[in-house]
């Protein structure tokens, strides 16, 4: 009898800690759908300063010709991208993360991670 008691509780110990395992996941996976936008309008970006926190994951949407988020420090590269497509990166890490076009050397942006 109190064997049976002892398989009982901890199926239910096992069962709670299962409870907590997932829930923290999903509290982290929440955290990770942050998100901010930024447009490429003509031969800029838009807004070309953006602050965010960290954890947060930016969008940029070409609404022109083509263009390209590329990293100053080589840690992302969107490739060319052709009018309506997107690009997304994680920040992660609090820093300040400079950006260009690769066609359009002159065009610059910079995320403040914090
Ligand atoms: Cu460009």
């Amino acid at each position: 009898m109190s064997g049976l008691l002892l398989i009982v509780v901890i199926v239910i110990i096992v069962l709670i800690l299962i409870w907590i395992f997932n829930s923290r996941t999903t509290m982290g996976n929440y955290q990770m759908t942050n998100t901010q936008n930024i447009n490429i309008v003509d031969f800029a970006f838009e807004p070309p300063q953006l602050t965010i926190n960290r954890n947060t994951r930016v969008v940029w949407t070409n609404t022109g010709s083509a263009h390209t988020v590329t990293s100053d420090a080589g840690l992302f590269d969107s490739g060319t991208l052709m009018t309506g497509q997107q690009f997304v990166q994680f920040f992660n890490n609090p820093g300040v993360y400079t950006y260009h076009c690769r066609i359009h050397p002159f065009m610059h942006g910079v995320i403040n991670v914090q």
